[in-house]
């Protein structure tokens, strides 16, 4: 279930992690940490390549392709259990709490003998931490927070995660006999940033197959309950699966009620007991004689009740009932809407795929337009140059219109400086087409500070996007600290759209964030930040966050035609 690509690329990074702190060299560790991002991203399984497949992946050498093939031979990997037995596992523990880190971790177990959550949290009351060097009171809430995010990931998963899980399940029921649908449930059918559990449901006469079906998969790692309605799995990833198989005829009313959200539900329901109806999983009945009068497919319910079809995405009692009733729902943009990417990065910086490659995948998306948009040098890892940036728009210029005659934008992403200056003087940046810009360091100053420094960044005349506007990563770090209206109402005022960052981890902004920002006039660029080939895809997770934003295209930047994206890319000049 998990992706082979993406256990190798949590254990190349957990070992480079390993070296760092049990002293092994710098530069292993990062050979380590760069290849388990090569593997993360590349597009074939790797757990089909022999160790001459595997070097073909760039930065992977004989010794960690050989260290890949033994973990799919053994299952364990001798170098990394090694180091592993180095460091108890309470510490081991300590490392994966965000904001703590593996260095950090190593220093409070070697000095203060540190080796689980509880004693950490001990220290911290006791004001222990504060006499070892490189700690402050500032890290000490920094690590309570980091505790707190790790508390609350470990009860729910990423929607990505969810979302490839589900899809194996519910091709795994689909193909079996009998089976008139299948589908998601829940909050995943919501597309809520994170989920609780996944739900799927089955419309079949019999639901035994389906439940032997559920258990049986060798994603499933424990059966919870093993009924005839309902049957509960953890999978190996530890996580909940419910499978509830409901007759074909009851199919809508059961889509209905389990999709949700239970806010929603409740208002459905209390609109149905207003027209002497009883809505339940089994259908919407008349109160008296009990005749069903809907139940096949939501449709029919929702008509009923005197709704249009409310999308999933939309039900979370945020006003979609009362837009429905009175026959006001957005047309919520959707993923055929889009007309390009605006924001993805190529080997020359971080990215792991050729220019070539990303254009051409993007071409077979349908794309009418692509922006290429690396780093800027102000990310000094990335050794970005003026020479090798122009040397690119020559490549892209070459390369525009070549693919079933997309057009391809140069751009880069910048860095948001301290405060709020950017990577180049402005005749530089005005040869770009588009510039996204994001924070990418100084996470911490005041929130006075921080609203300025983006607010300047939106002024800015060659600034097109605000990348990632809350820099959150889901479970790991908080957003800045920022007056985010004050920077919404900046960027609807100056003509600078707001990012919706599609990376599984990112999901930036928000839904109630885009809700906000939307009312306060804001545009929007819904990105993959794709750093490969298939994070191409990821794409639906930003539209999912749209519409649960209630976007539609005219809010939407990357769903316009090419023209009336560049009359938007000029922030008002004439040029
Ligand atoms: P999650 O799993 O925490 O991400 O969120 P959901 O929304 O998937 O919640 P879950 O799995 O507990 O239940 C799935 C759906 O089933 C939920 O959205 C609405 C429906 N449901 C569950 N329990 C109740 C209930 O007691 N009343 C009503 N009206 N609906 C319920
Ligand atoms: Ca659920
Ligand atoms: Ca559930
Ligand atoms: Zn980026």
């Amino acid at each position: 279930m998990v992706r082979p690509n993406d256990e190798v690329e949590a254990l190349l990074q957990e070992y480079a992690d390993l070296v760092a702190v049990t002293g092994g060299d710098a530069f292993k560790a990062r050979a380590y940490e760069k290849a388990a991002r090569a593997i993360g991203g590349h597009p074939a399984d790797v757990s089909r390549l022999d160790v001459a497949g595997l070097r073909e992946i760039p930065g992977v050498g004989r010794s960690i392709a050989e260290k890949v093939v033994e973990y799919f031979r053994t299952g364990t990997v001798a170098a990394v259990e090694e180091r592993r037995a180095e460091i108890p596992a309470g510490v081991r523990q300590l490392m994966t709490i965000p904001t703590l880190g593996p260095k950090k971790a190593m220093a409070l177990y070697e000095d203060l003998r540190i080796s689980s959550v509880g004693e950490l949290t001990d220290a911290i009351r006791d004001e222990r931490l504060r006499d070892l060097k490189g700690f402050g009171e500032r890290t000490e809430e920094n690590i309570l927070h980091g505790i707190a995010l790790m508390r609350q990931a470990g009860e729910r998963i990423l929607l990505s995660t969810a979302t490839e899980a589900a899809e194996e399940i519910v091709a795994a029921l689909s193909g079996i006999d009998g089976c008139e649908n299948c589908a998601p449930a829940g909050s995943l059918r919501r597309v809520k940033e994170t989920v609780g559990d996944i739900d799927v449901l089955v419309a079949a006469d019999r639901s035994e197959p389906f439940m032997a079906a559920l258990t049986g998969l060798p994603s499933t790692a424990e059966v919870i309950a093993h009924g005839r309605k309902k049957t509960s799995v953890r999978t190996v990833q530890g996580v909940q699966v419910d499978l509830r198989v409901v007759p074909p005829d009851s199919w809508g009313a059961a889509l209905q009620y389990f999709t949700g959200s239970k806010a929603h539900n409740i208002r459905t329901r209390t609109i149905a007991v207003r027209m002497g109806l009883k809505l339940s999983e089994y259908g919407l009945f008349e109160n008296e004689g009990g005749r069903r009068v809907a139940s096949r497919s939501e449709d029919e319910v929702y008509a009923r009740l005197g709704l249009p079809w409310i999308p999933p995405t939309l039900r979370e009692d945020r006003g979609e009932i009362e837009a429905g009733l009175r026959g006001e729902l957005p047309e919520v943009v959707t993923e055929a809407d889009i007309k390009g990417d605006l924001h993805t990065h190529t080997d020359l910086t971080d990215g792991l795929a050729p220019l070539e490659e990303m254009v051409a995948a993007a071409a077979g998306r349908g794309y009418a337009y692509y922006a290429v948009t690396d780093h800027a040098p102000d990310m000094y890892m990335q050794r970005m140059t003026d020479a090798k940036m122009l040397a690119q728009r020559e490549q892209v210029r070459s390369l525009d219109g070549a693919h079933g005659g997309m057009r391809l934008l140069h751009g880069s992403e910048l860095n948001i400086g301290p405060d709020g200056e950017v990577d180049w003087p402005d005749d530089f940046l005005a040869g770009f087409d588009l510039c996204v810009a994001s924070v990418h360091s100084h996470f911490g100053l005041g929130r006075e500070a921080m609203t300025r420094r983006i607010v300047r960044a939106c002024e800015h005349p060659h600034v097109h996007v605000i990348g990632h506007p809350t820099t959150r990563l889901i479970g790991r770090r908080p957003g800045i600290d920022a007056d985010l209206d004050a920077v919404f109402a900046a960027c609807a005022r100056t003509g600078t759209a707001l990012e919706i960052n599609a990376q599984p981890d990112r999901l930036d902004l928000g839904d109630e964030d885009i809700l906000r920002a939307r009312s306060l006039g804001a545009k929007f660029a819904v990105d993959s930040d794709a750093h490969s080939l298939r994070h191409l895809d990821h794409i639906r997770y930003g539209i999912g966050l749209a519409q649960r934003g209630w976007l539609t295209p005219d809010d939407v930047i990357n769903t316009w035609p090419l023209r009336r994206l560049r009359r938007f890319l000029r922030k008002g000049r004439s040029d």
